[in-house]
């Protein structure tokens, strides 16, 4: 196995054995031939489309599921990876044959999946290292980790029944390009920002599903202990599917319960009318096997990030959606349909109610909405010099003890500087009580990852307010934590909207060869982090 996708990645290097996050050797093969598919199943798409057959929404579907499914910490079942391969060959050589012309279709689109032995095999030759020449294999990987990101935000919006075909046509066409070996480095430069360019509208796409569907995210205090009913825990980031939970246990007796980045589901209003929504327990992703064993009830796993559960625990999990792991329950239902979460609330009835772990309560809900609605007294504090700078410190968390550095930096920030975060990198600083500036808190937690496109437009905003041609003229400095391949996308984003000197940790990606990261030290101004002190006097002097 080879994979580098994430920021955990063995030796800051590549896993080559097993995964640092408890992936196999078999299941990284079977990813990496889903990938190989997938981008054949773009290969045609694209084509067909340019033949002026529309692509059949399931195609665009098809290719963003088998994304999701492998990223990190979401998929570890290799019989549901298996599936995906099967699904997606029949798709291509369905596809294949409407074409006028096979002529010049890639392996990728004509490969045929005969046995798992065979899709093992097929693994040997069309992984990450089978592009030899290194700078186009870190492209390659850039596009290809910024890609999982989107297809995870399209797969969101999707659900509440917003789609962009712009994004989903990119999507197939920019899998194809991965397949072109005549694409030179600068081209899949720009193909890169061009990544970026699409992650902006599928950022904006999401918060218009999200804000659609749910309302703009207000100004919540969410509680962190418990209650003495039993509970079940929803994590991940799928909206959708916590409504649909809500609304099945909603007179069962069972409270509900966030975990991680669900936290941002409590700002809501549409999800503020049920009483047993009751509040979010434990922390970031990777305290969960400690934190799912003492919540004593199941727990649904919506998203990305699944550790792999111990044995104590693993009849009370759940997965739905891309996640799966063997031995755990998946709950089946594509968009439209009505996912039923009826054994989940069965087997929380039997169980004791959750163990408390903390007590007091959390401050969400700062999404651009009320972040500008907030605008004037924003304004008026950076214009008096109450507030001095603003710091974006999204992102993910980690087990990485370097990740202590946040925390540090948080605490030595001066009283002056407002944090704009994102992500459940917050969990290293959202329950330190930093205070607040004139009544505004110097945390404003905009949401989950998914909504880091928030943070863009609160930049966006001020700059217009304060009249300044440039974003980077703005007083915000960028010190964010990445961990998997949706913050590749934001990273993206970021960087197609004109943001220079992004600060990018605990660890430079490892897919980044010398020559690429050249380039983004060079353009952007992209840095890694050092010490927090150094780190303090660069960004906030
Ligand atoms: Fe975290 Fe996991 Fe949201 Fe990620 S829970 S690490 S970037 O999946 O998605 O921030
Ligand atoms: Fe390693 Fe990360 Fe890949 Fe898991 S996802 S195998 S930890 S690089």
């Amino acid at each position: 196995m080879f994979c580098y996708q994430c920021q955990e990645t063995a030796g800051n290097n590549a896993c080559t054995k097993v995964g640092v996050c408890g992936k196999k050797p078999a299941t990284a093969a079977l990813q990496d031939v889903l990938i190989h598919v997938t981008k054949g199943l773009g290969q045609i798409a694209t084509r067909q489309a340019t033949q002026h057959t529309p692509v059949d929404h399931d195609m665009d579907r098809l290719a963003v599921g088998n994304l999701f499914a492998t990223i990190t910490n979401a998929n570890f079942d290799d019989d549901m990876l298996e599936a995906r391969i099967r699904k997606t060959c029949a798709a291509n050589k369905a596809l294949a044959a409407q074409l006028s012309s096979a002529d010049g279709l890639h392996d990728a689109a004509l490969w045929q999946a005969d046995s798992r032995e065979a899709i093992l095999a097929k693994a040997e030759t069309v992984g990450v290292l089978s592009t030899v020449d290194e700078d186009v294999r870190s492209l390659r990987s850039l596009i290809t980790l910024g890609l999982k990101g989107m297809a995870a935000y399209a797969k969101h919006a999707d659900a509440l029944g917003k789609r962009d075909p712009e994004v989903d046509a990119f999507l197939l066409a920019t899998l194809a390009k991965l397949l072109d070996d005549s694409l030179s480095v600068a081209e899949l430069t720009a193909l890169a920002l061009e990544t970026g360019h699409k992650g902006v509208q599928v950022m904006a796409l999401l918060d218009t599903a999200n804000t659609s569907a749910y309302g703009q995210p207000e100004i919540t205090k969410v509680a962190l202990g418990v209650g003495d009913r039993p509970g079940i825990l929803i994590s991940g980031h799928d909206l959708r599917d916590l409504e649909m939970l809500l609304q099945q246990t909603e007179g069962s007796g069972v409270d509900v319960y966030t975990h991680s980045e669900m936290l941002a589901a409590h700002a809501y209003p549409a999800f503020k009318k049920y009483a047993h929504f009751k509040g979010n327990y434990g922390n970031a992703w990777w305290k969960q096997k400690e934190e799912f064993a003492s919540f004593n009830g199941p727990v649904l796993l919506t998203t990305n990030c699944l550790v792999p559960p111990d044995e104590s625990y693993r009849n009370r999990i759940y997965t739905t959606g891309a996640v799966g792991y063997p031995g755990c329950k998946h709950i089946p239902g594509e968009a439209g349909e009505v996912k039923d979460f009826s054994a989940i609330i069965a087997q929380a009835k039997t169980c004791p109610p959750p163990a408390e772990l903390e007590k007091g309560e959390i401050i969400t809900g700062f999404a651009h909405n009320q972040v500008l609605a907030l605008a004037d007294k924003v304004v008026q504090a950076v214009k008096s010099g109450a507030i001095k700078k603003f710091v974006v410190m999204a992102g993910c968390d980690g087990r990485a003890k370097s990740r202590a550095y946040y925390t540090e930096f948080a605490q030595k920030l001066p009283k002056d500087v407002v944090i704009l975060t994102a992500g459940c990198a917050k969990y290293r600083y959202n329950k330190l009580n930093l205070g607040d500036i004139n009544g505004i808190p110097r945390v404003l937690d905009a949401g989950q990852c998914n909504d880091s496109y928030s943070l863009a437009l609160i930049a966006l905003k001020l700059k217009e307010v304060f009249g300044l041609a440039d974003i980077n003229d703005l007083p915000i400095a960028f010190n964010i934590g990445w961990y998997e391949q949706k913050a590749v996308i934001v990273l993206l984003a970021l960087l197609a909207l004109g943001v220079k000197n992004i600060h990018l940790g605990p660890t430079l990606p490892a897919f980044l060869s010398p020559n690429v990261a050249k380039t983004l030290v060079e353009q952007f101004g992209i840095g890694g982090i050092s010490t927090v002190d150094e780190d303090l006097r660069a960004l906030v002097g």
